[in-house]
């Protein structure tokens, strides 16, 4: 037909290599990726969550597709956020975990699209330290960010803005989309929640939300980690005995000592504190009638042993749920501007976090581990012309096939040196030819929480993994018979042809994604003398 001819002819005029996986022709769509830091698929709707609900991150899931089996290739923060940009595994991106600094004259996506055209942005959580590079606009949480009245990095330097991170980020994202974009460009906008990260912080209008709940506690939140090696016993983030009293569940630390409880981490006051200076008069009145009765009722019947583990999740998943509520909220403003202005049926809306995380499964909360919780991340793609509604897809899809996906959706050529797939013939329905197994290897140790170094595998049925540096074990689960994954498997004589196959598997990825041994000893290395 003539549209699909002079779309066509636009694509040559400006010079564009149109090499498409898809047979679909379309005006070239814009992109609007959501990434949130932290936030479980244990906690979303559309994932059956029974502990809240996410009416506006559903509607991604209802008019799009909800991807079941979406995992990072990493869990941790900065190297998810280095995976997605350069569509390359940590060894070769060199961001393998927080400390290091992200090389931003590498090739990324962004920068791809900014040269075929593209209007781009990224507005929130970065976490990269080096400068944003590939955006035509940047504002961007210094590190790890602040969740009240936070600062923002800018081109021009540090500015501070008042009221609460996530509808702080939001303003910004419809400010960019609404004026301060070109608007005869299509855009791409990396929109970057710093909810509902560590120490989980509500916003004052949610404070009080979920407080009178009681929220189902998971099967293992009592683990004892037996069936396992020693890197889940030796891994320092149990509700139990890592989370602090003080700055994750909010107590005063002078009722803390005074009550004789000794908290894991000599800075858990500190950040208590710091938490509250950042807060207006205002702010903290509200924040003392919430927190306040809670902080008496814990000094007048004050929990311990196993109660006391109960009380710490039920305080943990209230303020986390809170944060929740406002990134949902934030994206229902952004989802209805978007159908306001007509934007909604060719623009790509992806939702996912950064990595998944544990809400007390195997008694924990934070990440990093290859173990399901932490390793999967939610994932919901909503693109009216391309993807039918209410589809839900259980392929093996990664963090890694992001840049890959957007380039291949503004028909730009996907340079050979990226790692991962274009998803673009899952959203139409075809994964012929699909992977059967993802690559995991996750660094940073010793470090925070203490979770050992570790690389894998993992197909549809099964995972198997490697702890090393400080230990040399392996562990094999059973995915289908063993979902809690609370039995290793690798010494189980009835699971020897499996075990050869998957290490067999395990060599071949490791080979195609070219993370060598001789790699990672320079790279240990090179960790050791920093
Ligand atoms: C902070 C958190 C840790 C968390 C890391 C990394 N502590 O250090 O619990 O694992 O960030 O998180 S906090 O008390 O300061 O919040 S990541 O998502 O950035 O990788
Ligand atoms: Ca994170």
């Amino acid at each position: 037909n003539r549209l699909f001819l002079c779309i066509l002819i636009a694509f040559f005029a400006i010079g564009c290599k149109q090499k498409s996986t898809s047979k679909i022709s379309y005006e070239r769509p814009n992109i609007i990726f959501i990434m949130s830091d932290d936030h479980a698929y244990q906690a979303i709707g559309a994932y059956g969550s029974k502990m809240n609900e996410t009416p506006n991150i559903d509607r991604l899931a209802n008019e799009g597709m909800r991807f079941d089996k979406a995992f990072v290739t990493n869990s941790i923060c900065s190297p998810s956020r280095a995976v997605v940009l350069t569509g390359k595994h940590s060894h070769l991106n060199g961001v393998r975990d927080n400390i290091n600094v992200f090389d931003s004259t590498q090739q990324t996506y962004p920068k791809l699209l900014q040269k075929a055209g593209y209007e781009t942005a990224v507005i929130g959580k970065w976490h990269l330290k080096s400068q944003p590079t590939g955006f035509d606009y940047w504002k961007v949480l210094p590190d790890q960010g602040h969740y009240y009245n936070p600062d923002f990095r800018t081109p021009e330097g540090i500015v501070q803005e008042q009221g609460y991170v996530t509808d702080i980020i939001t303003d910004m994202a419809l400010e960019w989309l609404d004026v301060k974009r070109d608007k005869a460009k299509p855009f791409m906008m990396m929109y970057h929640h710093k909810a509902p990260h560590r120490e989980w912080l509500p916003a004052m209008e949610h404070l009080t939300d979920f407080k009178a709940d009681l929220i189902a506690e998971p099967e293992s939140l009592f683990d004892d980690y037996k069936g396992r090696g020693r890197a889940a016993k030796e891994a320092e983030m149990k509700i139990s005995d890592h989370m602090g009293l003080s700055n994750d569940n909010k107590m005063d630390p002078k009722i803390v000592k005074s009550l004789g409880f000794e908290q894991f981490m000599g800075w858990y006051e500190g950040a208590y504190r710091n938490n509250l200076a950042r807060m207006t008069e205002k702010e903290k009145a509200a924040w003392n009638k919430v927190y306040g009765p809670i902080n008496r009722d814990f000094e007048k019947n004050t929990p311990r042993g196993k109660d006391l583990i109960r009380w710490k999740y039920q305080r943990y998943m209230q303020d986390y749920l809170a944060c929740i509520k406002s990134v949902d909220e934030n994206i229902g403003r952004v989802l209805d501007y978007l159908e306001e202005r007509g934007l909604a049926e060719n623009t790509i809306v992806v939702y996912t976090s950064d990595q998944g995380f544990y809400l007390g499964e195997h008694g924990w909360f934070d990440k990093r581990f290859m173990y399901e919780e932490s390793f999967r991340t939610p994932l919901l793609v909503r693109w009216p012309r391309m993807i039918k509604s209410g589809t839900v897809n259980s392929d093996l899809v990664q963090n890694l096939d992001f840049a890959e996906t957007f380039l291949d959706a503004a028909g730009v050529e996907i340079p050979k040196d990226m790692q991962g797939k274009s998803m673009l013939p899952l959203f139409e329905g075809n994964n012929q030819n699909w992977r059967d197994a993802v690559y995991y290897h996750y660094w940073e140790y010793p470090g925070i929480h203490a979770v050992k170094r570790h690389y894998g595998l993992r197909t549809k049925t099964h995972k198997l993994i490697h702890f090393y540096y400080d230990i040399d074990e392996w562990e094999l689960y059973d995915l289908e018979k063993d979902p809690n994954e609370m039995m290793n498997l690798i010494d189980d004589p009835s699971y020897e042809l499996v075990k050869q196959d998957l290490i067999k598997k395990l060599e071949n990825l490791r080979k195609q994604y070219h993370d060598t041994d001789s790699l990672n000893q320079a790279i240990l290395k090179s960790d050791l003398n920093r």
